[in-house]
């Protein structure tokens, strides 16, 4: 039961099969039949082999033949790329120059080659040694309040590396250490946390054999983590019904041909994937979750009534929960009515998957940015996590939460130290350890860090990765206060535009990738990372770095720290450099349960589990119990309606890895040739006056006084739901207030951003 077709205003074409492989040829046409590609991409995701940069979808035990999708493809050939940004190239243009130019050319030029650093009487980047780089960082950072400095990271960079990066921090003096988490599943980590003790998924890969049903709150499998598709599909064929809740009728969630599979690809023969599809209004989700728990009260009173068994699970919801009466309250005493108004759903459809809950024995929660980039995103998780308590689907076999995570490594960065958040590390064993004082206090997030760059509190930013300025809110108020901080230091792969809003003294350090081989003193060195279901992996580079001058990330994080720290005969950099076994041993000295026998562990087939007390039912919350919560408000929104006003959500195409543009594709969608787009349904275009192809500004509408504007937006009808309209992130980051964020963990609320449309 697919419903909600409407192919006059979006293609319907499956994920996967042969525009998947398009996909990837078009792109990288020139890079795609060399040795070093074919070689890597062979090994890519399979034991002893190279773990993607892309998402953090979890590695399969036994891994397909090519175990990589379309978009895990296209990052690695972006960075296996031939083409390099040399010195050359930064002497030809000027940092104000290359201003000008959009995102997608900078990083077109390829990887860089040589450390540079800012020089104001040119106005160019120039090359300079390592050494001088680190002694240049260093002397900024010596003389700057270690309080006042920010170390972000991207959440790619490896577990050995995150950990010494935090590691220096400490020993700097800050618990400054956001990262792109703190845009992204903070509000896992904070609100899931809350009601069951655990800030990660409690779902491993094998549960996806083993579920009857699967409630998906959006989260885009076609595009963002794509080789989840194949469980998908499997689940499907099982009998397994997926129950989706999104905006924008995805679809990797509506039909699949798997580029694996050779019958498929050439029958066309594809997998309805979505049992029903129901295109819930932005922020819709903590109200079309109370109209299923309603039903599923409601369902529980008919059998009790009629002596049949239980629909609720009381034995698990007595011996392991704690605050069911309030919520049952909260939950009966809510209107159908406003359930349909603010979910956008009709109550016979939600009655309808409510059904298809209670008939299935083993039930996945499955979530991305659409519940997470909320303003109330973190009650919209304990909505979630409240329908699946009711029938005891968390902690066994085929049930539980599964998060999607971003970056491939953002979760495992969290697990060795780079947190703001001082509590959730063992400091009295670091301070043990390495012979010194660590800070207590609290570090900053991301937006701290973004309000403290405005009010000048912040006077340096050092970047492992990522692209800070542009993936961040309020992109025009920020730029102009960046340029106010002292030192601005980017580790980096290639050209952004982050780097060309520089400090007042600025460093740019490129690194090898992740696909590369890391040659040190011992010989060559293997990394680690961890996926969305907490597994650990050993990645083997092998492929010629693309120059001679890069160091590792790892070897820039200690080049840093040896620069700018005194010298200590616990802190040995230069030993942790040449051999990152030694490395891997502080880790599972410092978190001896997740982490011992690291080094002997970690080329595994299907990676070592580091476990989850909520896996097994034991739960880490200030009760003891897993937590049902009562939801304070119905609207995950910050800001409602009003006459005029739309909420935008900032969309990922299938053609980007978040501030990375490949192209201009956005196959999936039917989206072609340009992202300076504003999609709206038709009704609402007609409404507004609007005719396809206008084009229009959206302004923003926060009623703080801000002025927020994008301009030369082309009206292009889709269907979305009443009220909604979608944009791409982000070139819309201009129109998100920075204050405009998850009340519980501070995460930005990129999918309900209250706006107007200008002509
Ligand atoms: N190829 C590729 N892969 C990626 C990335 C990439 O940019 N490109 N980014 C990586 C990163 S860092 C991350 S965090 C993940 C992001 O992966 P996702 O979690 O999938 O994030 P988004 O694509 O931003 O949004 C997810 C979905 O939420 C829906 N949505 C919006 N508002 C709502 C709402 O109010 N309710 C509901 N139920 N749904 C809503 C949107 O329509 C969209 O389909 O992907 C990772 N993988
Ligand atoms: N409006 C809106 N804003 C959002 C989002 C949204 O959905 N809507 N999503 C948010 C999310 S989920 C996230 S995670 C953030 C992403 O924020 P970031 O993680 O900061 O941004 P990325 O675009 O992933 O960073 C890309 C850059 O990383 C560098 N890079 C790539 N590979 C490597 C490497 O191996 N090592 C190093 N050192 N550098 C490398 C390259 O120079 C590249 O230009 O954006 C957030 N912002
Ligand atoms: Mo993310």
């Amino acid at each position: 039961m697919t419903d909600q077709r409407d192919e006059s205003i979006q293609h319907e074409g499956p994920a996967g099969g042969w525009g998947s492989l398009k996909g990837i040829g078009e792109v990288f046409a020139r890079e795609l039949s060399t040795p070093a590609v074919l070689e890597t991409l062979m090994r890519q995701n399979k034991a002893g082999g190279y773990m993607c940069s892309s998402c953090a979808w979890g590695k399969p035990t036994h891994p397909h033949t090519f175990e990589f999708c379309e978009n895990g493809a296209k990052a690695t050939l972006w960075d296996l790329t031939r083409d390099r940004c040399t010195p050359e190239f930064f002497a030809r243009h000027t940092v104000t120059e290359l201003l000008g130019w959009p995102d997608y050319e900078l990083e077109m030029q390829g990887r860089l080659t040589a450390p540079m650093r800012y020089d104001s009487a040119t106005d160019c980047y120039v090359a300079c040694s390592w050494e001088e780089a680190f002694t240049g960082i260093a002397r900024e950072l010596n003389v700057l309040d270690p309080r006042s400095v920010v170390f972000y990271a991207s959440g790619k960079a490896s577990l050995e590396t995150s950990y010494l990066y935090a590691l220096l921090a400490r020993m700097y003096g800050c618990n400054n250490l956001p990262d792109s988490s703190n845009m992204c599943h903070e509000t896992t980590s904070v609100g899931l946390k809350k009601v069951i003790g655990s800030p990660v998924g409690t779902c491993v890969m094998e549960d996806f054999e083993h579920c009857d049903a699967i409630f998906y709150f959006g989260q885009n499998p076609g595009t963002n983590s794509p080789r989840f598709l194949h469980p998908l599909q499997e689940a499907v064929k099982r009998g397994c019904r997926i129950i989706v809740f999104n905006p924008v009728r995805e679809q990797g969630l509506v039909r699949f041909i798997n580029p694996q599979n050779p019958l498929q690809m050439l029958t066309g023969d594809a997998t309805e994937l979505a049992h029903m599809y129901l295109q819930v209004k932005p922020g819709g989700d903590i109200a079309a979750l109370t109209g299923l728990a309603k039903r599923v009260l409601e369902a529980d009173d008919t059998a009790r009534a009629a002596g049949k068994a239980d629909v609720l699970d009381r034995d698990f919801i007595e011996q392991h929960t704690h605050g069911f009466e309030a919520f049952v309250e909260t939950a009966r005493n809510t209107g159908w009515d406003e359930i349909e108004r603010v979910s956008g759903l009709a109550r016979a459809d939600l009655e309808a998957a409510a059904d298809v809950y209670v008939e299935a024995k083993n039930v996945i929660g499955v979530y991305g940015m659409g519940l997470t980039q909320h303003v109330h995103g973190s009650q919209s998780i304990g909505m979630l996590v409240n329908l699946m308590l009711m029938r005891g689907n968390i902690g066994r076999q085929g049930a539980g939460m599964s998060p999607v995570r971003g970056h491939s490594n953002v979760q495992g960065q969290r697990t060795v130290g780079i947190s703001e958040k001082p509590e959730l590390v063992p400091l009295d064993k670091l301070a043990a350890m390495f012979d010194f004082e660590p800070p207590r206090d609290k570090g900053l997030t991301t937006v701290d860090a973004c309000e403290g760059i405005c009010d000048g509190t912040v006077k340096g930013f050092v970047s492992l990765g990522g692209n800070f300025v542009r993936a961040i809110p309020d992109r025009d108020v920020m730029e102009p206060a960046w340029r106010e901080q002292a030192l601005t230091v980017y580790i980096a792969t290639r050209l952004n535009r982050s780097h060309l809003v520089h400090g007042k003294a600025s460093y740019l350090l490129p690194c090898l990738v992740r696909a590369e081989e890391d040659m040190q003193a011992s010989g060559p060195q293997a990394v680690s990372i961890e996926d969305s279901f907490s597994h650990i992996y050993g990645s083997v580079g092998k492929r010629k770095p693309a120059d001679e001058h890069l160091l590792s990330e790892l070897a820039i994080v200690t080049g840093i720290a040896k620069a700018t720290l005194p010298a200590h005969p616990k802190w040995r950099w230069d030993e942790w450099t040449a051999d990152y076994g030694i490395v891997r041993d502080l880790i599972a000295e410092t978190y001896p349960h997740d982490f011992h026998d690291f080094n002997a562990r970690m080329f595994q087939p299907g990676g070592f589990y580091r476990g989850n007390p909520a896996h097994e039912r034991i739960w880490k919350t200030d009760s003891g119990k897993a937590e049902f919560t009562n939801p304070s408000v119905m609207s995950a929104l910050g800001i409602g309606d009003a006459p005029g006003r739309y909420h935008l959500i900032t969309m990922r195409s299938n053609d980007q890895f978040n501030t990375t543009i490949y192209g201009h594709s956005d196959r999936l969608r039917g989206l072609e040739g340009s992202r300076e787009i504003l999609l709206i349904n038709p009704a609402e275009m007609e409404r507004a006056g609007l005719k396809e192809g206008d084009v229009v500004s959206l302004v923003g509408d926060a009623g703080d006084g801000v002025v927020r504007e994008v301009k030369g937006l082309k009206v292009t009808p889709f269907n979305l739901p009443d009220g909604c309209l979608g944009g791409y992130y982000p070139e819309m980051n201009a129109l998100v207030p920075l204050w405009y964020h998850d009340e519980a963990s501070k995460t930005p609320a990129s999918k309900g951003v209250p706006v107007r449309i200008r002509r």
